[in-house]
């Protein structure tokens, strides 16, 4: 047994999550990246997907393969950073899991079990992802996903349209989840959903992202904003898109909230993920924007262009040119951990702090929707830095 597969593999497992992370020395100031990916499907627990009873499985063999670990929700709680991730499995179902960390940026661990979403009778899920936490001023903790269902209207021969919604659950120690009804709204299909943390007039403030289709995006694509009374009876009221697609920009074909925003000072600050069409598919990159503290649907603020994008390695996964974040935490002393998974397959952490990110969009210049207005841009920036290129000459 001493050199057996699984011997090594428990070593290898071990090895993996307890390794350090360090800052990459790359930045743009504005954030910074950390070398090593902080969870993939390697950091899924051995007991997960070997059976260890010899006599059942003689050759130690994987029984359950994982195939990704992204997508994950963020919240500090008792000091600990959690991840909700979404793991795949390689048939395809992806289903969450809770893991934590002491620091937010290393030693990632999963927590003995997956999370057991209970399923609303006569509707049962057949696919989740892409949960949001939320720690909501009513008390709870909520948690928005993607719940992904076959389309009964599709045509006997299509085996593949399907309708997606948002599930809602929540939970007071991230263990027992109660599940709520599905949100009701107007748009044919929803992903992208995000609870407001706090209450807006005594209601509940949903981000919605309404679409035609699964995949058509039709008439929705943007991000909406709606009015809740009570979470036990989630109907949207009065959905009205904040933040719209634009042609030409980088979120051309599909414009996502990615986690709550945060509360600052000059606003609340929003992360979310914009998609444009390429002939090599589909490219996701991550965005800010900031809405007026009294008024949610206002963006105040949204500098030009994308925050964060796939590099080199980021590119590469399951489904390439990605990078999704639905989680990040703000912690008390203003530094900023963003999650963010890139390709479908693996996730990361970037850190910055809240003043950073706060002078990243109120001080970048907008977007002028045309090659002039950005040359128009650059000049004036070359012209207002002549004295300060002009000092350091001297
Ligand atoms: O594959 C990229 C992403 O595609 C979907 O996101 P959206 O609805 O914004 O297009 C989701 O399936 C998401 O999980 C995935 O990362």
């Amino acid at each position: 047994m001493k050199n057996s597969h699984l011997k090594k593999t428990q070593k290898r497992y071990k090895k993996l999550i307890t390794k350090k992370n360090k800052l990459s020395k790359q930045s743009n100031g504005i954030y910074n990246r950390y070398k090593n990916p902080i969870l993939t499907a390697e950091h899924t627990p051995i007991e997960w997907r070997y059976d260890l009873n010899p006599s059942t499985n003689p050759y130690q063999l994987e029984r359950i393969g994982m195939n990704a670990t992204f997508n994950a929700g963020a919240l500090k709680w008792n000091n600990k950073y959690i991840l909700c991730v979404r793991v795949e499995g390689v048939d395809r179902k992806s289903f969450f899991a809770i893991a934590e960390s002491a620091n937010g940026i290393d030693n990632f661990k999963f927590w003995e079990k997956p999370c057991v979403i209970p399923q609303i009778e006569g509707n049962p899920d057949t696919n989740v992802y892409d949960m949001r936490l939320i720690q909501h001023e009513d008390g709870w903790i909520y948690g928005i996903f993607c719940t992904e269902r076959k389309d009964p209207n599709a045509a006997k021969t299509d085996t593949s349209s399907a309708i997606a919604n948002a599930g809602i659950v929540r939970t007071k120690n991230l263990i027992d989840w109660e599940r709520l009804p599905d949100l009701v709204s107007n748009s044919g299909q929803q992903r992208n959903v995000v609870l407001h943390p706090e209450f807006v007039n005594g209601k509940y403030a949903l981000y919605t992202r309404p679409q035609d289709g699964f995949i058509d995006i039709g008439n929705g694509g943007g991000i909406g904003f709606g009015l809740v009374d009570d979470m036990t009876n989630p109907v949207v009221k009065n959905e009205t898109i904040i933040n719209n697609k634009i042609y030409h920009t980088v979120y051309e074909l599909k414009n996502g909230l990615g986690p709550a925003p945060i509360k600052t000072s000059e606003g609340w600050l929003h992360l979310a993920h914009g998609v444009r069409n390429t002939a090599a598919g589909l490219r996701y990159v991550l965005y800010l924007f900031m809405t007026d503290l009294d008024d949610l649907t206002k963006v105040i603020h949204q500098p030009a262009g994308y925050f964060m994008a796939p590099n080199y390695k980021e590119t590469l996964g399951d489904v390439s040119n990605v990078l999704f974040s639905n989680g990040w935490i703000k912690d008390e002393d203003g530094i900023v951990y963003i999650y963010y998974a890139s390709s479908d397959t693996r996730m990361h952490v970037a850190t910055s702090t809240i003043e950073k990110l706060v002078d990243y969009v109120l001080m970048s210049p907008k977007d002028n929707f045309n090659s002039q207005g950005s040359v128009q841009t650059i000049i004036d920036l070359v012209e207002r830095n002549k004295c300060f290129y002009e000092a350091s000459k001297s």
